[in-house]
C-alpha cells in the first residue's frame, strides 16, 4: 500500500555520527555499521483505533534514527508494515458492526494523515499483512518442511525448540515468556502444543472469520509474527540493522520473528539490533487500546493544538523510558516552540556551529533527544538575551532543528 509524503530534510554542513543504540539482545549499548544503506524495520500498526500518543512517541523515535542516518549521508531503506487483519481488529469490527476491511482503511488513513502532520518520514515500504499472504504460505510450508512447524486440529504452530538462538532476544525466563504470551495475543494454555509459548503461524478458516488460500496449508490467515518476518525479509532480507517498535513487543513479537527467520534462512541474527521505545502511560496505565485509556493525535489536533508542539512533547523524554502523558508536557511543549520560534525570527544571533555539533552528539548517543532540546534551549536563552551577531545563525538553526528532530520552526 502507499505510505505518506516526505517532508524536506535540509542538508547540514559538516558530517553526521554514527549511531550507538542500546540493543535488547545484547542488553547494551552498540555502534551501529551500516553500509551506504541503512536497513530498518518498524512494526506498524493494528488499523482498529486512531493513533494514540504512544504509537506516535514510538514512531517519532524510529523518525530519528532515520533522520542520524540521513545525517551520515546514507541512503536509509525502511520497511513498515500494518496488521490490517487480525483478532483484535476483528473483534472491533463485529463489537461495532462494521466491515472489517473497512475499519482497517479508514484508520490506516487517519494514521497517514497523523505521521504526516508529526513529519515522520515515510517508509519506502509500507506492506498490508493480507497482501503479504502470498509470500507468507511458502515460508509457513518451508518451516512445516524443515520439521519446525507442527498442525494442531488444522493449525500451524512454530515449534521454539527449533531455534537454537530461540530466547536471546528478549533474554526472559520461560514462566515470564508464558505470562507475556497469554498477555500479548498467544494461547499458552491450548492442549496439545509441544511447548505453551508456541506461536501460530497458519489459523485454519472459522465461521465468520476472513481466509485466504493457503496452498498445501489450507483455507485460513497468517499468525502474527510469521506477517512481519515475510515482509521483512522480503524488503530487507536477513542481518538489516535494526528491528524496532515499543517494549511491548521484544516478547513474544520479535522474539518469535528472530526464530522464525533464524530457521528459515539457516542465519544468524535476523537483525543485528532490537531497538525498544519506552510505554506511553495515561492517568497511570500504558495507554492501549483493550484499556481505553487514549489521548489520540487527532484528536488533539482537531482541537487545533500544532502538531510541532505534539512532536516537541515526545521528543522531551527519552525513548526508553516509561512516561505519562499530562497536560503539563504539553503545555511546556507549546511554551517551548514559542521560544525556539520567536528565537530564529531575528535576523542574527549567537554562532550556531556548536549547537549543531551538540544535537548531533545527544542524538547519536542513543537518540538522547531530550538533551537535543536542551542544547537548542541554551541557545535560544543565549538569543533571548541578545547574545550575537552571526547572521547565518537563525537559519542554522531553523535547519538543524528540522533535519534531525523533524521540528519545523
Ligand atoms: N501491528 C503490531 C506490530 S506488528 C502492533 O503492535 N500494533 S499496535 O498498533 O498495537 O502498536 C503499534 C506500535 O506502537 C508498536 O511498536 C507498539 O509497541 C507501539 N505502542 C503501542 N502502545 C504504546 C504505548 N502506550 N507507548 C509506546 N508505544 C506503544
Ligand atoms: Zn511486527
Amino acid at each position: 500500500m502507499y505510505a505518506w509524503p516526505a517532508s524536506e530534510v535540509p542538508a547540514l554542513p559538516g558530517s553526521g555520527r554514527d549511531l550507538r543504540i542500546h540493543d535488547t539482545r545484547t542488553g547494551g549499548p552498540i555502534t551501529l555499521d551500516p553500509g551506504p544503506v541503512a536497513r530498518i524495520y518498524v512494526c506498524g500498526i493494528t488499523p482498529y483505533d486512531a493513533t494514540h500518543l504512544g504509537h506516535a512517541a514510538t514512531y517519532t523515535a524510529f523518525d530519528l534514527v532515520q533522520r542520524v542516518w540521513l545525517d551520515t549521508k546514507r541512503q536509509v531503506h525502511y520497511v513498515q508494515n500494518v496488521t490490517d487483519v487480525d483478532d483484535p481488529l476483528l473483534e472491533r469490527a463485529e463489537r461495532d458492526g462494521e466491515d472489517w476491511t473497512a475499519l482497517a482503511q479508514r484508520e490506516t488513513a487517519l494514521f497517514r494523515e497523523d505521521m504526516t502532520a508529526l513529519r515522520i518520514l515515510p517508509p519506502q515500504h509500507f506492506i498490508g499483512a493480507v497482501e503479504a499472504i502470498p509470500g507468507i504460505v511458502p515460508l509457513i510450508e518451508r518451516l512445516r518442511e524443515a520439521g519446525a512447524a507442527y498442525e494442531l486440529d488444522g493449525d500451524i504452530y512454530f515449534s521454539v525448540e527449533s531455534d537454537p538462538a530461540f530466547g536471546e532476544v528478549s533474554g526472559l525466563d520461560s514462566a515470564t515468556m508464558r505470562r507475556l504470551s497469554a498477555e500479548r495475543g498467544g494461547d499458552p494454555e491450548r492442549p496439545g502444543k509441544k511447548n505453551p509459548v508456541d506461536p501460530i503461524l497458519w489459523r485454519a478458516a472459522r465461521d465468520g472469520e476472513p481466509s485466504w488460500d493457503g496452498a498445501g496449508l489450507g483455507r485460513g490467515r497468517p499468525g502474527w509474527h510469521i506477517e512481519c518476518v515475510a515482509i521483512a525479509l522480503d524488503h530487507l532480507g536477513m542481518g538489516f540493522d535494526v528491528q524496532g517498535g515499543g517494549s511491548d513487543l521484544a516478547f513474544p513479537h520479535h522474539e518469535m520473528g528472530a526464530s522464525h527467520a533464524q530457521v528459515l534462512t539457516g542465519e544468524h541474527p535476523f537483525a543485528t539490533s532490537y531497538v525498544h521505545s519506552g510505554m506511553v502511560a495515561l492517568n497511570g496505565e500504558k495507554m492501549s487500546k483493550s484499556k481505553g485509556n487514549l489521548v489520540f493525535v487527532s484528536t488533539l489536533r482537531r482541537e487545533g493544538v500544532d502538531p510541532v508542539a505534539i512532536r516537541l512533547a515526545l521528543l522531551s523524554h527519552h525513548y526508553r523510558s516509561d512516561w505519562e502523558w499530562t497536560d503539563a508536557v504539553l503545555d511546556e511543549a507549546v511554551e517551548r516552540l514559542a521560544r525556539w520560534r520567536a528565537a530564529v525570527s531575528r535576523p542574527d544571533g549567537p554562532s550556531a556551529d556548536a549547537l549543531v555539533e551538540e544535537i548531533r552528539e545527544a542524538l547519536a548517543d542513543d537518540l538522547d533527544a531530550p538533551s537535543a532540546l536542551a542544547a537548542v534551549d541554551r541557545w535560544a536563552e543565549l538569543q533571548r538575551s541578545g547574545g550575537g551577531t552571526d547572521e547565518g545563525a537563525p537559519g542554522l538553526v531553523s535547519r538543524a532543528v528540522d533535519a534531525l528532530l523533524g521540528v519545523a520552526l
